[in-house]
């Protein structure tokens, strides 16, 4: 059987501003792309225990490549109250 047309990745995009991940909850999956938009001063990090650790530069945007199903919460290492979900199906 021929392999259909490739899907098409989706980018999801959480806004960072005052210390808040927003949406604090998304889904997404293999193969989309997760693009967070720093609107704060300081830097804020995207980081899951035994999952992934991406920088956001203060005023920048960084993006990850979602590559293995489940569910991850993430927080920010330098303001660990800022925490958020992302679901990968
Ligand atoms: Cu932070």
């Amino acid at each position: 059987m021929l392999p259909g047309p490739p899907v098409r990745a989706e980018t999801i995009r959480v806004t960072i501003e005052k210390l808040v991940f927003s949406p604090a909850e998304i889904s997404a999956v293999v193969g989309d792309v997760i693009e967070w938009q720093n609107k704060d001063v300081m830097a804020h990090t995207a980081t899951a225990k035994d999952g992934f650790d991406v920088v956001i530069p203060p005023g920048k945007t960084a993006t990850l490549t979602v590559t293995k199903a489940g569910v991850f919460d993430y927080y920010c290492r330098f303001h660990p109250n800022m925490k958020a979900r992302l679901q990968v199906r």
